[in-house]
């Protein structure tokens, strides 16, 4: 059995009912394949592989917290330190009742490779909790940072560990974790990314997901001879990386025409009003039939009602922006079957391994998420550097930089598929861009 067979079994074995985990696990070790079969003596006898899908550190807590009734409630809490050859660990922290330890260390792994490719001295981490906001009082969400930050302060700094959002972690969020880090340490750094304005944030942090996105996209169809002005295009999720693609995508020329939450979507023929889509989203944090109610042009589809998605419209770039393995081989086949040019992942692992497969066959242009939405943590770092230099970037400065860094990924990735004979195969290139740098980093640091 070939060494890379070998470590997708032990990760199998050891990481029982984690099926996420084996999924990102299992599409890095596909493509990765042709570089250690080059020199799989030396990879095998480091043992390199089997440390590259081992956490370096697994933290697991419990987080109590009083809810407006008085009552006592409990969350499980995670932080998964994967690995930092190249930098301290960086990565969200996700809020949301799926979240488990599978998840987080799926979420981690796809990290380690998405932070190599930025460029930036950033190694990879998540964590989070099955800790839901929705609904929640300002208060109880207080409450309940406060308590996962009493326990999470240990573990993180400026130079070891900084977390940042993802999904159900936005702007309040940090800010709560933020207020209780500094309570707790005295130390008023950098150790959390996504922050306010008014206390160490970046300008142009909040949209850089969606922006970077957007800058990656428009980059790669132009080197496939597509002008991405004029093109419609499909988002889902309505969250901080939605609102920010659909935002570009006109600046761009493009016109979005479908966002979505986890109860509904909405399909706008003529072109998502950004502005009221932040209003409903940002603002009042409602859901998306109060959009449909104010948008005369817009349908509004219930997802408990209705067996279809927002990728049953036809479009030329789909964009899916909410969660993983939200877009399936069903899925992948309605938009092919509709002319789809290009997919590109604002989310982490939003399609399933079947359908970027079938998209791949189907010659659809197909950028992976470690790649496409890597701008957020990569204006992240510059965060970073702000506050290291304490000082802070224009918009346009910060912006810019974040261009460059996302063309810059997509010419390194689509330079190592062509280098290992896989021209085209972005998620190839992807795996292999972001693995070298890493392993590099791990062998010239020895055992460790
Ligand atoms: P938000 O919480 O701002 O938004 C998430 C969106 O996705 C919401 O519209 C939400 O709907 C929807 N969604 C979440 N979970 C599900 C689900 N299980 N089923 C259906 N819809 C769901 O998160 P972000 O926009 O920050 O994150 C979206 C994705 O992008 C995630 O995969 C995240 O890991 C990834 N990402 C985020 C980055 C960032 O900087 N924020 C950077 C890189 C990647 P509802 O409100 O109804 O739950
Ligand atoms: O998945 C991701 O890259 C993020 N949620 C952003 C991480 C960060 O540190 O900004």
């Amino acid at each position: 059995m070939s060494y890379v067979d070998e470590i997708y079994d032990r990760v199998v074995e050891q990481n029982p009912a984690q099926p996420e985990f084996h999924q990102a696990v299992k599409e890095v070790l596909e493509s990765l394949r042709v570089v250690i079969e080059k020199n799989e003596e030396e990879f095998k006898r480091d043992a390199l592989l089997e440390r590259l899908t081992t956490p370096e550190r697994q933290l697991l807590f419990r987080v109590p917290w009083v809810d407006d009734k008085g009552q006592v409630q409990v969350n499980n809490a995670y932080r998964v330190q994967f690995n930092s050859a190249i930098g301290p660990y960086k990565g969200g922290l996700r809020l949301h009742p799926s979240v488990n330890l599978g998840i987080i260390k799926f979420l981690g792994f796809e990290q380690v490779f998405k932070n190599s490719l930025t460029g930036l001295p950033i190694g990879g981490g998540k964590g989070g909790s099955d800790f839901d906001p929705k609904g929640k009082s300002d208060r109880e969400v207080m409450a309940f940072c406060q308590s996962f930050m009493s326990e999470l302060f240990k573990y993180i700094g400026a130079d070891t560990d900084v977390p940042a959002g993802d999904i159900g972690t936005g702007a309040r969020e940090i800010g709560f974790m933020y207020g209780q880090y500094k309570r707790l340490t005295g130390l008023y750094e950098g150790v959390l990314t996504g922050k306010g304005l008014s206390y160490g944030g970046s300008l142009a942090r909040t949209e850089a997901t969606g922006y970077g996105l957007l800058y990656m996209t428009e980059e790669m169809l132009k080197c496939n001879g597509v002008d991405i002005k004029g093109k419609t295009v499909a988002v889902s999720g309505s969250g901080n990386v939605a609102i920010y693609a659909i935002e570009k995508a006109i600046q761009l020329g493009a016109k979005p025409v479908t966002c979505s939450d986890s109860t509904g979507w909405v399909y706008d023929p003529e072109g998502i009003d950004v502005a009221l889509l932040k209003e409903v989203k940002e603002v009042n944090r409602a859901r998306l039939t109060e959009y449909a109610a104010k948008r005369k042009s817009a349908e509004y589809h219930d997802k408990a009602k209705e067996k279809n998605n927002q990728w049953i419209i036809k479009v030329d770039i789909a964009l899916p922006c909410a969660t993983q393995n939200e877009l399936n081989l069903d899925d992948a086949k309605a938009l092919v079957s509709n002319g789809v040019i290009a997919v590109c992942e604002g989310a982490n692992m939003p399609t399933t391994l079947e359908a970027t497969q079938y998209f791949q066959k189907n010659k659809v242009y197909f950028v992976p998420g470690k790649a496409a939405n890597a701008g957020g943590v990569a204006t992240s770092a510059l965060e970073m550097s702000q506050n290291s230099e304490r000082l802070s970037w224009t918009f346009e400065e910060v912006d810019s930089k974040l261009k460059n860094i996302m063309v810059n990924i997509f010419h390194n990735l689509d330079d190592a598929a062509k280098k290992y004979g896989m021209e085209g195969d972005y998620v190839a290139g992807a795996n292999i861009a972001g693995f070298l740098k890493v392993a590099d980093a791990m062998k010239a640091q020895g055992i460790v």
